[in-house]
This record gives structure tokens, sequence and C-alpha cells, in this order.
């Protein structure tokens, strides 16, 4: 537990927040009393976990359901926005499909580029003038093991999570010289939603990837950006490769029979 209180009424805008990383994110930070602004396109479910945060603690948090493939969308979320954003975590994101280069279908691979990568890209632009302004903000991107590794079948997904560690790397370098600091979280293998979106709902697909073995928890992850967030001012995490015990490189998985 932190003593600190810097988090303390940052305003902390989260992609990705009706589920898995992105919710347990959003109740991480709210127990560090930042203020939250929430994003994904379930607005009933952004809703429910808005009221059950304003249930547990005394932040405020305001929700907002939209679709980051579309530029025009996310424009006009931002240009509505009436708060200050202290934090952008960088978290949706999804992964279509596990099919060889030879097979792949187009519509999933205009759907993780324009997800994982124009998604973050926009929300990204549409933020960081403010932050580099006030010379003050941290931007968290999102990344993977996919990547720093590439694996048969991810030849897409590995591609864009290739891509947030370059556009991590690069807006870094762009804010030289100014106080905004940009992060990525490079998880494993985590159980949420993601393996259940990737095989388009398909349940026993979904629970095979987690099948004798222990995979992280999106509590897990939340925690390790809330830690990478409460640095003092001068420190910048750059990158935080984080692994189940299971698991020792994308495709090397330790599981009990
Ligand atoms: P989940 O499927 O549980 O959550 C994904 C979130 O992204 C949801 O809130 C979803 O909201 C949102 N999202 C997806 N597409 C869009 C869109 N077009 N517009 C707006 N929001 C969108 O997966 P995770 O929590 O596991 O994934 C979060 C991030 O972590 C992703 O970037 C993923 O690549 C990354 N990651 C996941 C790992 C894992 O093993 N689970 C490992 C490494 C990285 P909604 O559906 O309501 O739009
Ligand atoms: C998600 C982890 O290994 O399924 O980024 O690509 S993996």
């Amino acid at each position: 537990m932190s003593t600190n209180d810097r988090l303390k009424n940052k305003n902390v805008l989260i992609t990705g927040a009706t589920a898995g990383i992105g919710k347990a994110t959003a109740f991480e930070f709210a127990s560090r009393d930042a203020n939250l602004i929430l994003t994904g396109r379930r607005g009933e479910k952004l809703k429910a976990i808005a009221h059950e945060i304003k249930e547990e603690y005394s932040v405020k948090v305001v929700t907002a359901a939209f679709d980051i493939q579309s530029w025009d969308a996310c424009l006009n979320f931002v240009n509505n926005l009436d708060q200050q954003v202290d934090i952008l975590v960088n978290n949706a994101g999804l992964s279509r499909g596990l099919d060889p280069i030879y097979e792949g279908k187009k519509e999933d691979w205009d759907e993780m580029i324009d997800t994982n990568v124009k998604g973050l890209l926009a929300l990204s632009r549409l933020i960081i003038p403010q932050m580099k302004d006030r010379n003050e903000g941290h931007v968290i991107n999102i990344g993977s093991i996919a990547g720093h590794e590439v694996y048969p079948g991810g030849v897409v997904y590995t591609a864009t999570k290739h891509a947030v560690k370059a556009i991590t790397e690069a807006s870094k370098r762009d804010l030289h010289g100014t106080k905004v600091r940009v992060s990525m979280v490079s998880p494993g293998l985590v159980e949420t939603e993601f393996s259940k979106v990737r095989f388009h709902g398909d349940e026993e697909k979904a629970e095979n990837v987690y099948k004798g073995m222990q995979a992280l928890t999106a509590q897990d992850i939340a925690e390790i950006i809330v830690f990478t967030a409460d640095r003092p001012p001068h420190v910048n995490i750059m990158d935080t490769i984080v692994l189940p015990v299971d698991q020792s490189s994308s495709t090397m998985v330790h599981r009990n029979e």
C-alpha cells in the first residue's frame, strides 16, 4: 500500500474500461482517490461500473461510450470533455483470430489495426497537446509480450503491439525536454474477455488458452499500471514486461495436465 497522495484528485482517462484490465485499473485508481473518465463501446456496462465505483469511493466518475476506431468519435469525445486529463491510459484493444498470414481475414486485420494502433494514436494525438501545454501529464500505453516477440497466428496482433512499443518510444522522444511522461506496460497471458473476443465468442477455445496454468489477473496488471503512474514526477518507467510464472515466452506455457 502506498502512503503518498500523488494520485489524489488526478483525472485519469482509461480507454476500454468496460472489462478486464481497464475495469480493474479504474477501481485501482479510484482506491487512490483519483477521478475517472471511463470509455468503451458498451455504455450500459460503463454506467454500471461508474455506479459501483461511486458506491465504494468518493471520486468523480464520468463515462463516454464510443468506438475508438472512429477518429470523428474520438474528436467529438475530447471536444466535449470538461476536465483536463492528467493521466491517459491507452488500454482499449483486442485480438481477432489466430490465423496464419495466408488465411487471415481482412475484417479482423482492420479491426485490430484500427483499434490497437489508430485508436491509441487518435487519443494520444487529441490529449497530448494539453499535457504538453501544461508541461505535465502521463500517457500509459498497454502493450504486450506480443510487442516484444511474435508467434504463429499472431501476425497482425503482434504487429499492432510492436506498433504500440514504437509509438510509446517515439512519443517519449517527441516529448523530450518536457515533463510529460510516456510509459508502457507489457503483459503476458491475462485472463479477461480477451480470448473470448479473439475467438469471436467461442467460450471453449477461450478457456483452453488458460487451461492448466495460472494466468495473470486484470488486478495484477492494474496494480502495475497504478504503480507506474504513482512514481515521483521525475521518474519515467518506459516499459514493464510482466508474465505469469507459468509463462516464459509467448509460446512457452507450462501446463499441469
Ligand atoms: P478485454 O476484452 O477484457 O477488454 C478490452 C477492452 O477494450 C474492453 O473494455 C472493450 O470495450 C475495449 N475496446 C475494444 N475495442 C474497442 C473499440 N473499438 N472502441 C472502444 N473500446 C474498445 O481485454 P483485456 O482487458 O485483456 O485487454 C486490454 C488491453 O490489454 C488490450 O490492449 C490488450 O491487447 C492488452 N493485453 C491483454 C492481454 C491478455 O492476455 N488479456 C495481454 C497483453 C496485453 P467495449 O467492448 O465495451 O468496446
Ligand atoms: C495478449 C497476450 O500472448 O495472447 O497480448 O498475445 S497474447
